[in-house]
């Protein structure tokens, strides 16, 4: 018999399902130290998180997260909030001595991510930012070519992360629009993942020149169920302003010397999550592209020159990372990346040792956007350590 470990779940939109999915299956596929349990979850309104919980198994509902966080009998704080009170949540969870699971991006700031990282060191609890796309076995595989030196020197790094649900002007005005909200628009949703991913696979960022784009200023005000994705079908005459980037475009500097980009806009008519990165070497190329999550794009400067071209790497070998699933070519979805990264939380837990990335890293990542937020707004070249 595995070990319980009770799980507070702190929100119930479109992150909460990805993560009720995972902890109900990750003892089904992984061979992990402990059984998660659903125990409660909170949300904001009744109504939607008594639904919620019935339709994902989760045992109660509360609509008070201090008392939840603070509850004797729960071991594990996982926060799929909007960003703003992420860092409310993690500091008193690490406080109360629990793990937690956190959804990204970090916080809205870079000085919410200090006191973050700097509850949980105190408090000596895990702690694990879920980047997800780091765990698509494609994306981890990608490492390990870079890691073995199959693209020599890197040159370039080209992140795109494009997306178009609220291309709409009448998309309504969700928490993704309010500064205070969520930090910043697809700057902070979208190219968080892409320089997560960045530094995963090539480094650390030292400079960035950037400009953002504000295509709608005004949007109807939100109903009830407006949400990540969803414009939740009520219809409200009043508008209200629109206070973040609908499209923000990024040189990165290197500390290894590449030169990269960063794309990413809510704007991309067709693109629905089309979070694709390219990796320019010396000795090759990798590509990739998360609406062809499964394959890996591989160029080897090493083949015949008349040979030569991009091969396509199935990544579903059970050699491949995360191999546990099905067998070769039976090709995987988004909601394994969140079992993967509830697997490796558990392992971590059970060691009590660090996972990656964790609140250290969301210190770098939001150090980073705002740098880009600051390019932005003064027009000019911003060192990453400029941001106090
Ligand atoms: C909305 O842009 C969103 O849900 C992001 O917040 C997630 O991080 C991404 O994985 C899918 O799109």
């Amino acid at each position: 018999m595995k070990k319980k470990l009770n799980i507070a779940l702190m929100g119930s939109g479109f992150m909460g399902k990805a993560h009720s999915f995972a902890w109900t299956l990750v003892n089904k596929f992984f061979d992990v130290p402990y059984e998660p349990v659903l125990k409660v979850n909170f949300g904001t309104d009744e109504d939607i998180t008594r639904e919620f919980a019935e339709k994902w198994g989760w045992e109660e509902i509360s609509m008070n997260w201090e008392e939840v966080i603070n509850r004797d009998d729960i071991d594990i704080v996982d926060i799929v909030t909007p960003t703003y009170i992420h860092k409310d949540m993690a500091v008193a969870a690490a406080k109360a001595g629990k793990h937690i699971f956190c959804e990204k991006p970090c916080a809205v700031n870079y000085a919410q991510t200090k006191e973050m990282a700097e509850a949980a060191d105190k408090a000596g609890v895990v702690n694990y930012l879920n980047h997800n796309y780091r765990r698509v076995p494609a994306v981890a595989f990608a490492k390990q070519m870079i890691e073995e030196g199959k693209l020599g020197t890197i040159y370039h790094y080209r992140g795109a992360y494009l997306q178009d649900w609220v291309m709409d002007p009448n998309f309504p005005l969700t928490w993704h629009f309010k500064k205070d909200l969520c930090g910043g628009g697809p700057l902070f949703d979208l190219s968080s993942h892409s320089v997560d991913l960045a530094r995963y696979l090539i480094g650390e960022i030292d400079a960035v020149t950037a400009v953002n784009k504000t295509f709608i200023e005004e949007r109807p005000l939100p109903g009830k169920r407006a949400a990540t994705f969803t414009a939740g079908g009520e219809v409200n005459s009043e508008k209200g302003k629109v206070e973040v980037e609908d499209a923000s475009f990024m040189i990165a500097e290197f500390e290894n010397g590449a030169l990269g980009s960063f794309e990413s806009t809510r704007f991309a008519s067709g693109r629905k999550n089309y979070n694709t990165f390219e990796i320019y070497g010396s000795k090759g190329a990798l590509t990739f592209n998360f609406e062809r999550m499964n394959e890996l794009q591989y160029l080897n400067l090493d083949d015949p020159a008349d040979e030569q071209g991009f091969k396509t790497i199935l990544v579903t070998n059970m050699t491949h990372p995360y191999a546990a699933w099905w067998a070769a070519g039976h090709v995987i979805g988004y909601e394994n990346t969140f079992v993967h990264a509830v697997a490796d939380f558990l392992k971590a837990v059970e060691k009590n040792e660090t996972i990656e990335p964790n609140f250290h890293d969301g210190e770098k990542i939001i150090r980073t956007l705002e740098a880009a937020a600051l390019s932005s707004d003064e027009k000019r070249r911003v060192e990453v350590s400029e941001i106090k």
